[in-house]
């Protein structure tokens, strides 16, 4: 029988990658799906199998974080061995404009999924363990470098909510038992990030300028630092997190740190442009609070776990504005055949 995992968050950038790694570890992945009047499912495309035609690896259920009945269905039909929770709004500067939206899919979601996982763990007698999406924006703050020792100083509603949603998981740990691991993941990047958040859309404007379909590129914060690593590294140190013996707490990071400016930088590089002629800042980007300097230490994951990231920086640039690159040259051919307008 091939082991099971649940997936909430199976369309976004990680649930995607996560599905990739599982599958071919030859599990039967199940995900949750939201309903969306347009497809959602563009990052994992590549894995779907008509029910009609295969017995498909990959399965999908439709449900919502904010909806828990629909949480214990999903549950009671699938009967998973590794549940992953990825899903929430994930975006920090949206979460100060729909802060109380954010908290009840985030925070409140999370603690859905753990009651309704304490009920079948009890109801199905199965050792099912479950690996909660944990933030270093939950450190925000703290000064660097941060580990699991670092305390958190969140610095948006998003933050916050990733900062409760960690403490339950811990919570139901500590109360019952159960086998809930908490990651603490650095931000982690790849050519399928969603276009709003910085690399991304970084990478995706200087491939649009480089083909002449864009002029301008408008940022923020550029002094920010990050700990960007590969999202493709960063599912392998979810996994391990549920093949331990005992669950515990991770930081999964690069142990290096870089500015916005500093990727810009690189990304413009590139493509042999001078970034300074093409980026503009627009207050409109700026956060109510920022979190400056991010700088995870892995030590932990290391030695426990034995994850190590694959992906340094600068391959992690090249690799995404490659992509990036050839989706421009692509909306390009289609804006010159008269396909597509630029
Ligand atoms: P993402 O690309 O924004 O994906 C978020 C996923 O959550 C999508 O599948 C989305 O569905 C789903 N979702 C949103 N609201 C939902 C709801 N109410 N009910 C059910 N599903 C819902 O995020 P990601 O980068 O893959 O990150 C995965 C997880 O790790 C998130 O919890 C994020 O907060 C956390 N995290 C990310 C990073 C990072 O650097 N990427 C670092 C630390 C922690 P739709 O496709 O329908 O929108
Ligand atoms: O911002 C600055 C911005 O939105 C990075 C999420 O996955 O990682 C992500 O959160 C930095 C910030 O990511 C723009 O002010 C400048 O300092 O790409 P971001 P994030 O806020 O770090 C963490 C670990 C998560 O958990 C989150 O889910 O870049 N910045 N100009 C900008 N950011 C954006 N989005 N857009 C700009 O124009």
């Amino acid at each position: 029988m091939p082991v099971k995992a649940l997936i909430t968050g199976i369309t976004g950038q990680d649930g995607s990658y996560l599905a990739d790694f599982l599958l071919a570890k030859g599990y039967e992945v199940h995900g949750v799906v939201r309903r969306a009047s347009t497809f959602n499912t563009g990052r994992i495309e590549h894995l779907y199998q008509d029910v009609h035609e295969n017995k498909p690896g990959l399965r999908l259920h439709y449900g919502d974080l904010a909806d828990g009945s629909a949480l214990r269905h999903v549950l009671e039909r699938v009967q998973p061995d590794e549940i992953y929770n990825l899903a929430a709004q994930s975006h920090v500067r949206i979460s100060f404009d729909q802060s109380e939206y954010t908290a009840d899919i985030v925070a409140t979601g999370t603690l859905r999924l753990l009651e309704a996982f304490r009920d079948y763990v009890d109801k199905s007698g199965k050792a099912a363990k479950f690996y909660q999406a944990g933030s270093s924006e939950m450190f925000g703050a703290a000064a660097p470098p941060q580990d699991e020792n670092t305390s958190f100083h969140p610095r948006s509603p998003y933050a916050c909510a990733k900062v409760a949603a960690h403490w339950y998981a811990r919570n139901m740990r500590e109360s019952y038992g159960l086998f809930v691991a908490n990651g603490i993941l650095f931000n982690h990047e790849s050519e399928r990030r969603g276009e709003t958040f910085v690399t991304r859309k970084i990478t995706r404007a200087v491939g649009r300028i480089k083909e002449g379909l864009q002029e301008k590129l408008y940022l923020g914060n550029l002094d920010a630092k990050r700990d960007w690593g590969f999202a493709g590294d960063y599912v392998e140190a979810m996994w391990l997190m549920l093949q331990q013996d005992a669950a515990d707490d991770y930081v999964v990071a690069t142990g290096e740190s870089h500015s916005v400016r500093e990727f810009i930088e690189v990304a413009f590089g590139h493509a042999d442009l001078d970034w300074q002629k093409y980026v503009e800042i627009d207050p409109r980007y700026f956060r109510p609070s920022e979190v400056d300097y991010l700088l995870g230490n892995a030590g932990k994951a290391r030695e426990k776990l034995g994850w190590t990231p694959t992906v340094g920086f600068e391959e992690l640039v090249l690799r995404m504005y490659q992509h990036d690159w050839g989706l421009a040259i692509r909306e390009k051919f289609l804006a010159d055949s008269g396909f597509r307008e630029r």
